[in-house]
């Protein structure tokens, strides 16, 4: 090859490895949309606990990535699921959470999320069946956690049968497609703003599997809005 060639050869891989580079960062570090937040303090009585329903399924079905992984959440007012990872809590108040969750797992890349970490009692249950740990290289694996960080929560979400046929593909995913119900309660503590996320990188197709819908609002992670 001439010296042009290889010159014009070399220029070209360089300019698709930036390309490359910078593709990558953006999509690692894309900040996402801003969601709303479902707001549980309207007609809330102090004291009293507070259940919230949330749902993880393996590809949303619709909107701007329709085959993104996300959580959804039920609206405590209309029942409705909503595509909103956010909500406003009341401090020092008991929430009582339930996931229904729809997707397939795989073994925990940090095995300490492993490990129920800040709930009530120190256990959530699995389809009715409490446990303390949960050891992701045996069963279906993690399909996801729950956690906040500030709070100390970390829940591990356990994935569904690879083998299952009855896998939901679009948003709200009903009760009868296979799915995992996980329930814990824990308390929301002193006023603030938490972020809680998934740890398990499921952004699939995305660097590290942290980008898409690990790093945008709505889809694998939130904020709660603690108020006094
Ligand atoms: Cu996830």
């Amino acid at each position: 090859m001439s010296l042009t060639g290889r010159l014009s050869t070399a220029i070209g891989l360089f300019v698709v490895a930036v390309a490359l580079i910078a593709w990558g960062l953006l999509a690692y570090l894309h900040p996402g949309t801003d969601g709303g937040y479902t707001n549980y303090t309207v007609g809330h009585t102090q004291g009293a606990p507070i259940d919230v329903t949330l749902q993880s399924v393996g590809s949303i079905g619709y909107g701007a990535h329709p085959t993104w992984v996300s959580y959804l959440q039920k609206n405590p007012t209309t029942g409705q699921w909503v595509h909103d990872t956010s909500m406003t809590l009341p401090a020092n108040t008991v929430i009582n959470m339930t996931i229904d969750q729809f997707d397939s797992g795989s073994p925990l890349r940090n095995q300490e999320f492993g490990q129920v970490q800040g709930t009530i009692g120190g256990t959530i249950k699995v389809n009715g069946k409490s446990i303390k740990l949960f050891d992701s290289n045996t069963g279906n694996g993690a399909a996801h956690t729950f956690a906040v960080p500030g709070l100390n929560l970390y829940v591990p979400l356990l994935g569904i049968s690879a083998n299952a046929t009855n896998v939901c593909s679009t948003a709200p995913c009903g009760p009868s497609f296979a799915h995992n119900v996980i329930t814990f309660s824990f308390k929301t503590g002193a006023p603030g703003s938490y972020s809680w996320q998934c740890f398990v990188p499921c952004g699939l197709g995305y660097l590290f599997g942290n980008g898409g819908p690990m790093s945008t609002l709505n889809y694998m992670g939130g904020f709660l809005k603690v108020v006094a």
